[in-house]
């Protein structure tokens, strides 16, 4: 299988680099020269129309949205998280999902307040999203806490564990003072993390994307 991703280091597209390591596909890294306009180039948009990291070329086509990317890798391989007939599968695809479009958005509006907001509000709007961030978090680890889900644990990696680490990892260096957050307060989902960063596979791509020996529990280190 012949696998391009398009990435740019401690990018959206780093967590399918992960994903990709820890199934050892063999892949190719198209680096993407974002400051240089390579995402609005007619031939980058023809694999994204969206004009965004990441994206994978497939034998099968272009596939564009982590999600997307990481529940095709997990169809095609059978690994990183239930499959279609498992009976975990739907509680897998609904924290996928909830990852996807409510807790990635909610850090994108972090980062990036004007986007939704308008230059004019973007105190109240980074103020908001950072009260999703954490309530989203808590919902998180109070779901690991009560489930101890085998698709975000400790014992088993999983394509969530890595989506969910780089995003945190975002949300603790990225904001500005005080919507930073802190992992002291999602103890379950710190030791899920801390076991993730702890594989082979992240080493290795934390060593190439230069993310430091800890990239989600401590990424300042
Ligand atoms: N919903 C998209 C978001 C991807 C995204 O925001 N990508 C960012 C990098 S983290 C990007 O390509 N930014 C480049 C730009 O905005 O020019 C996904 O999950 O794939």
């Amino acid at each position: 299988m012949t696998l391009t991703l398009h990435h740019a280091p401690d990018f959206a597209s780093t967590i399918v680099r992960l994903a990709l390591e820890e199934l050892e596909l063999p892949h190719t890294i198209a680096l993407a020269d974002i400051e240089g306009g390579a995402l609005a180039s007619p031939d980058f948009r023809r694999v994204n129309p969206v004009g965004l990291i990441p994206a994978l070329e497939t034998p099968d086509g272009p596939i564009f949205e982590t999600a997307a990317i990481l529940l095709w890798l997990t169809e095609r391989t059978g690994r990183l998280a239930p499959g279609p007939n498992e009976p975990d599968r739907g509680a897998f695809l609904s924290w996928l999902f909830f990852t996807s479009n409510a807790l990635h958005t909610s850090a994108l509006a972090l980062f990036y307040p004007h986007r939704p907001a308008g230059e004019a509000n973007t105190d109240a709007a980074r103020a908001a999203a950072h009260d999703q961030i954490m309530a989203r978090l808590g919902l998180i680890e109070a779901m690991i806490a009560a489930q101890s889900p085998r698709w975000l644990s400790v014992e088993h990696p999983g394509v969530l564990g890595y989506y969910i680490g780089i995003l945190v990892r975002w949300l603790i260096l990225l904001p500005p003072p005080p919507y930073g957050i802190d992992l002291a307060g999602f103890p379950n989902l710190r030791a899920v993390l801390a076991a993730h960063e702890a594989r082979p596979a992240a080493l290795r791509v934390a060593m190439a994307d230069g993310l430091g020996p800890t990239p989600f529990t401590n990424p300042g280190a």
